[in-house]
Protein backbone atom coordinates (compact mmCIF):
# COMPACT_ATOMS: atom_id res chain seq x y z
CA UNK A 1 0.00 0.00 0.00
CA UNK A 2 1.67 3.08 -1.03
CA UNK A 3 0.09 6.46 -2.51
CA UNK A 4 2.94 6.93 -4.59
CA UNK A 5 4.15 5.12 -7.81
CA UNK A 6 7.69 4.93 -7.93
CA UNK A 7 8.24 2.40 -5.05
CA UNK A 8 10.89 -0.22 -5.66
CA UNK A 9 10.40 -3.77 -4.97
CA UNK A 10 14.10 -4.30 -3.64
CA UNK A 11 16.51 -2.26 -2.40
CA UNK A 12 17.99 -0.77 -5.83
CA UNK A 13 22.32 -0.88 -6.49
CA UNK A 14 24.36 0.89 -3.53
CA UNK A 15 21.69 0.51 -0.95
CA UNK A 16 22.33 -1.93 2.15
CA UNK A 17 19.80 -4.31 3.43
CA UNK A 18 18.03 -2.18 4.92
CA UNK A 19 17.43 0.20 1.68
CA UNK A 20 20.01 2.95 3.35
CA UNK A 21 22.52 4.95 1.15
CA UNK A 22 25.44 7.07 2.32
CA UNK A 23 24.31 10.67 2.43
CA UNK A 24 27.67 11.88 0.69
CA UNK A 25 27.31 14.83 1.89
CA UNK A 26 30.79 16.25 -0.04
CA UNK A 27 28.92 15.56 -3.27
CA UNK A 28 26.24 18.09 -2.89
CA UNK A 29 26.85 20.66 -5.97
CA UNK A 30 26.42 24.49 -4.96
CA UNK A 31 23.47 24.64 -6.35
CA UNK A 32 21.87 22.19 -4.58
CA UNK A 33 23.45 23.97 -1.92
CA UNK A 34 22.17 27.29 -2.79
CA UNK A 35 18.55 25.17 -3.02
CA UNK A 36 18.22 24.80 0.32
CA UNK A 37 19.31 27.84 1.35
CA UNK A 38 16.43 29.52 -0.41
CA UNK A 39 14.17 27.58 0.71
CA UNK A 40 15.36 27.93 4.10
CA UNK A 41 14.64 31.53 4.04
CA UNK A 42 11.75 31.53 2.44
CA UNK A 43 10.17 29.35 5.21
CA UNK A 44 11.79 31.58 7.77
CA UNK A 45 9.53 34.37 6.93
CA UNK A 46 6.38 32.79 6.96
CA UNK A 47 7.35 30.24 9.72
CA UNK A 48 7.57 32.43 12.85
CA UNK A 49 4.02 32.69 14.33
CA UNK A 50 2.51 29.83 12.47
CA UNK A 51 4.56 26.72 13.33
CA UNK A 52 4.10 25.53 16.72
CA UNK A 53 6.38 26.12 19.77
CA UNK A 54 7.92 22.30 19.50
CA UNK A 55 8.66 23.21 15.41
CA UNK A 56 10.71 26.26 16.36
CA UNK A 57 12.33 25.22 18.94
CA UNK A 58 13.70 21.64 17.41
CA UNK A 59 15.09 23.76 14.11
CA UNK A 60 16.86 26.14 16.56
CA UNK A 61 18.16 23.10 18.45
CA UNK A 62 19.90 21.57 15.32
CA UNK A 63 20.87 24.74 13.81
CA UNK A 64 20.00 23.94 10.08
CA UNK A 65 20.81 27.11 8.84
CA UNK A 66 24.58 26.64 9.19
CA UNK A 67 24.47 27.22 5.32
CA UNK A 68 23.50 24.62 2.56
CA UNK A 69 21.87 20.70 3.18
CA UNK A 70 22.70 19.79 6.44
CA UNK A 71 25.50 17.37 6.79
CA UNK A 72 23.91 14.02 8.64
CA UNK A 73 27.28 13.33 10.86
CA UNK A 74 26.99 16.78 12.01
CA UNK A 75 23.12 16.93 12.97
CA UNK A 76 22.67 13.27 13.85
CA UNK A 77 24.62 13.49 17.23
CA UNK A 78 22.77 16.51 18.33
CA UNK A 79 19.19 14.62 17.63
CA UNK A 80 20.02 11.49 19.08
CA UNK A 81 21.28 13.34 22.28
CA UNK A 82 18.11 14.77 22.60
CA UNK A 83 15.67 11.66 21.81
CA UNK A 84 17.61 8.94 20.38
CA UNK A 85 16.30 9.55 16.90
CA UNK A 86 18.44 9.77 13.76
CA UNK A 87 18.41 10.11 10.40
CA UNK A 88 19.42 8.21 7.85
CA UNK A 89 19.02 8.43 3.78
CA UNK A 90 16.80 6.04 1.39
CA UNK A 91 16.97 6.38 -2.41
CA UNK A 92 13.57 7.17 -2.51
CA UNK A 93 10.11 6.10 -1.32
CA UNK A 94 11.33 2.65 0.75
CA UNK A 95 8.31 -0.49 0.73
CA UNK A 96 6.36 0.42 3.85
CA UNK A 97 7.74 -2.62 6.01
CA UNK A 98 10.89 -1.28 5.45
CA UNK A 99 9.84 2.57 6.41
CA UNK A 100 7.76 0.99 9.47
CA UNK A 101 10.73 -0.73 10.96
CA UNK A 102 13.27 2.25 10.82
CA UNK A 103 10.58 4.28 12.46
CA UNK A 104 9.93 1.51 15.25
CA UNK A 105 13.77 1.74 15.98
CA UNK A 106 13.91 5.61 15.87
CA UNK A 107 15.25 6.14 12.41
CA UNK A 108 13.87 8.62 10.50
CA UNK A 109 14.36 8.20 6.59
CA UNK A 110 15.45 10.90 4.18
CA UNK A 111 15.40 11.52 0.84
CA UNK A 112 19.39 11.67 -0.20
CA UNK A 113 18.25 13.91 -3.42
CA UNK A 114 17.14 17.72 -3.29
CA UNK A 115 14.35 19.32 -5.73
CA UNK A 116 15.74 20.82 -8.69
CA UNK A 117 15.37 24.67 -8.98
CA UNK A 118 12.62 24.89 -11.16
CA UNK A 119 10.56 22.83 -8.42
CA UNK A 120 10.93 24.66 -5.51
CA UNK A 121 6.99 24.49 -5.25
CA UNK A 122 5.51 21.04 -5.61
CA UNK A 123 7.24 17.34 -5.79
CA UNK A 124 5.71 14.36 -5.56
CA UNK A 125 8.90 12.48 -4.65
CA UNK A 126 9.90 13.77 -0.56
CA UNK A 127 13.20 15.21 -1.02
CA UNK A 128 15.74 15.96 1.67
CA UNK A 129 14.32 19.69 2.66
CA UNK A 130 10.74 17.96 3.19
CA UNK A 131 11.93 14.88 5.01
CA UNK A 132 14.91 17.15 7.41
CA UNK A 133 13.40 20.38 7.01
CA UNK A 134 10.10 19.31 7.33
CA UNK A 135 10.03 16.08 9.76
CA UNK A 136 13.55 16.53 11.74
CA UNK A 137 12.60 19.45 14.13
CA UNK A 138 9.37 17.73 15.67
CA UNK A 139 11.83 14.53 16.45
CA UNK A 140 13.47 16.89 19.18
CA UNK A 141 10.22 16.40 21.22
CA UNK A 142 10.25 13.52 23.48
CA UNK A 143 6.57 13.14 22.93
CA UNK A 144 6.82 13.51 19.07
CA UNK A 145 9.72 11.28 18.82
CA UNK A 146 7.31 8.89 21.13
CA UNK A 147 4.24 8.83 18.86
CA UNK A 148 6.40 8.95 15.83
CA UNK A 149 8.55 5.49 17.60
CA UNK A 150 4.73 3.96 18.10
CA UNK A 151 3.52 4.70 14.74
CA UNK A 152 6.32 2.24 13.45
CA UNK A 153 5.72 -0.31 15.56
CA UNK A 154 1.76 0.37 14.97
CA UNK A 155 2.42 0.13 11.43
CA UNK A 156 4.51 -3.11 11.86
CA UNK A 157 0.93 -4.39 13.35
CA UNK A 158 -1.62 -2.75 11.29
CA UNK A 159 0.27 -4.55 8.10
CA UNK A 160 -0.45 -8.14 9.53
CA UNK A 161 -4.15 -6.82 10.37
CA UNK A 162 -4.89 -5.20 6.67
CA UNK A 163 -5.06 -1.85 8.97
CA UNK A 164 -2.27 0.05 6.59
CA UNK A 165 -5.04 2.01 4.95
CA UNK A 166 -6.55 3.51 8.58
CA UNK A 167 -3.49 3.80 10.16
CA UNK A 168 -2.12 5.36 6.86
CA UNK A 169 -4.39 8.31 7.43
CA UNK A 170 -3.44 9.05 10.70
CA UNK A 171 -0.32 9.46 9.40
CA UNK A 172 -1.33 11.90 7.09
CA UNK A 173 -3.68 13.77 9.24
CA UNK A 174 -0.93 14.52 12.25
CA UNK A 175 2.86 13.86 10.80
CA UNK A 176 2.07 15.31 7.29
CA UNK A 177 -1.03 17.85 7.67
CA UNK A 178 -0.96 18.46 11.26
CA UNK A 179 -2.34 21.43 13.13
CA UNK A 180 -2.27 22.17 17.01
CA UNK A 181 -3.99 24.47 19.00
CA UNK A 182 -1.78 26.46 21.37
CA UNK A 183 -2.29 29.37 23.43
CA UNK A 184 -2.04 32.47 20.95
CA UNK A 185 -4.11 30.38 18.56
CA UNK A 186 -3.57 27.21 15.72
CA UNK A 187 0.07 26.68 14.72
CA UNK A 188 1.18 23.87 11.95
CA UNK A 189 3.29 20.90 13.15
CA UNK A 190 2.90 18.90 9.81
CA UNK A 191 5.73 18.35 7.76
CA UNK A 192 4.03 18.49 4.59
CA UNK A 193 2.61 21.63 5.78
CA UNK A 194 5.89 22.97 7.27
CA UNK A 195 8.06 22.60 4.04
CA UNK A 196 5.66 24.40 1.69
CA UNK A 197 5.13 27.80 1.48
CA UNK A 198 1.59 27.99 0.20
CA UNK A 199 0.44 25.63 1.82
CA UNK A 200 1.90 27.47 5.52
CA UNK A 201 -0.50 30.27 4.56
CA UNK A 202 -3.42 28.47 3.67
CA UNK A 203 -3.64 25.70 6.16
CA UNK A 204 -3.94 28.72 8.86
CA UNK A 205 -5.49 31.43 6.83
CA UNK A 206 -7.84 30.64 4.00
CA UNK A 207 -11.53 30.29 4.65
CA UNK A 208 -11.43 27.33 2.08
CA UNK A 209 -10.58 24.26 4.40
CA UNK A 210 -12.49 22.52 7.42
CA UNK A 211 -10.44 22.87 10.66
CA UNK A 212 -11.78 20.01 13.03
CA UNK A 213 -10.92 18.86 16.46
CA UNK A 214 -8.84 15.71 16.22
CA UNK A 215 -10.09 12.48 17.00
CA UNK A 216 -8.35 8.96 16.44
CA UNK A 217 -11.39 7.04 15.27
CA UNK A 218 -12.82 10.21 13.12
CA UNK A 219 -8.94 10.47 11.34
CA UNK A 220 -8.51 6.61 10.40
CA UNK A 221 -12.06 6.87 8.33
CA UNK A 222 -11.21 10.23 6.89
CA UNK A 223 -9.99 10.09 3.33
CA UNK A 224 -7.24 12.37 2.00
CA UNK A 225 -5.90 13.70 -1.26
CA UNK A 226 -2.31 13.66 -1.86
CA UNK A 227 -1.90 16.44 -5.20
CA UNK A 228 -3.56 19.32 -3.71
CA UNK A 229 -3.72 21.69 -0.40
CA UNK A 230 -5.98 19.58 1.88
CA UNK A 231 -9.54 19.93 2.55
CA UNK A 232 -9.73 19.18 5.87
CA UNK A 233 -6.90 19.82 8.77
CA UNK A 234 -7.45 18.29 12.38
CA UNK A 235 -6.55 20.16 15.24
CA UNK A 236 -4.59 18.31 17.87
CA UNK A 237 -4.76 19.78 21.75
CA UNK A 238 -0.52 19.13 21.75
CA UNK A 239 1.62 16.47 21.55
CA UNK A 240 1.21 15.16 24.88
CA UNK A 241 -2.38 14.09 24.16
CA UNK A 242 -1.46 12.83 20.47
CA UNK A 243 1.61 10.53 22.24
CA UNK A 244 -1.85 9.58 25.10
CA UNK A 245 -3.89 8.76 22.01
CA UNK A 246 -2.03 6.26 20.34
CA UNK A 247 -0.73 4.69 23.56
CA UNK A 248 -4.12 2.66 23.36
CA UNK A 249 -4.52 -0.86 22.18
CA UNK A 250 -5.94 -0.49 18.64
CA UNK A 251 -7.49 -3.82 18.27
CA UNK A 252 -10.58 -2.76 19.45
CA UNK A 253 -10.54 0.44 16.83
CA UNK A 254 -9.42 -1.67 14.51
CA UNK A 255 -12.55 -4.08 14.93
CA UNK A 256 -14.76 -0.94 14.86
CA UNK A 257 -13.40 0.01 11.82
CA UNK A 258 -13.36 -2.79 9.72
CA UNK A 259 -17.61 -1.97 9.81
CA UNK A 260 -17.57 1.36 9.38
CA UNK A 261 -17.84 3.07 5.93
CA UNK A 262 -14.52 5.57 4.94
CA UNK A 263 -16.00 9.27 5.49
CA UNK A 264 -15.49 12.07 1.86
CA UNK A 265 -12.73 14.59 2.79
CA UNK A 266 -15.38 17.48 3.37
CA UNK A 267 -17.94 16.10 5.75
CA UNK A 268 -18.20 17.63 8.90
CA UNK A 269 -20.06 15.90 11.49
CA UNK A 270 -22.52 17.04 14.27
CA UNK A 271 -19.72 15.60 17.07
CA UNK A 272 -16.90 16.99 15.04
CA UNK A 273 -15.14 19.81 17.53
CA UNK A 274 -15.01 22.46 14.78
CA UNK A 275 -12.69 25.08 14.33
CA UNK A 276 -13.19 26.10 11.13
CA UNK A 277 -16.48 25.02 8.87
CA UNK A 278 -14.56 25.49 5.78
CA UNK A 279 -16.40 27.51 2.26
CA UNK A 280 -14.25 24.54 0.16
CA UNK A 281 -14.24 27.25 -2.38
CA UNK A 282 -10.71 26.45 -3.19
CA UNK A 283 -11.43 22.83 -3.61
CA UNK A 284 -14.41 23.97 -5.67
CA UNK A 285 -12.63 25.90 -8.04
CA UNK A 286 -10.40 22.84 -9.37
CA UNK A 287 -7.86 23.94 -6.95
CA UNK A 288 -3.97 23.22 -7.93
CA UNK A 289 -2.91 26.42 -6.19
N1 LIG B 1 9.36 6.00 2.14
N2 LIG B 1 11.21 7.34 1.92
C1 LIG B 1 9.95 7.17 2.34
N3 LIG B 1 9.30 8.20 2.96
C2 LIG B 1 8.01 8.05 3.40
O1 LIG B 1 7.44 8.99 3.97
C3 LIG B 1 7.36 6.82 3.20
C4 LIG B 1 8.08 5.79 2.55
N4 LIG B 1 7.49 4.60 2.33
C5 LIG B 1 6.15 4.33 2.77
C6 LIG B 1 5.47 5.48 3.39
N5 LIG B 1 6.07 6.62 3.59
C7 LIG B 1 3.99 5.47 3.73
O2 LIG B 1 3.29 4.82 2.71
C8 LIG B 1 3.59 4.97 5.12
O3 LIG B 1 3.38 6.07 5.98
C9 LIG B 1 2.29 4.23 5.15
FE1 LIG C 1 6.76 13.52 4.80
Amino acid sequence: MSDFEHVFEQPPEGAAADWTIPQNWGAYTEVEHETWNTLYARQMKILPGRACEAYMRGLDALDLNTGGIPDFEVMNPKLQALTGWTVVCVPGLVPDEVFFDHLANRRFVSGQFIRKPDQLDYLQEPDIFHDVFGHVPMLTDPDFAAYMEAYGKGGQRAQSLGMLKNLARLYWYTVEFGLMKEADGLRIYGAGIVSSATESVFSLEDPSPNRLGFDLERVMKTLYRIDDFQQVYFVIDGLEPLKQATLQDFGPLYERLKGADDLPIETVLPEDVVFTHGTQAYARKGGRF
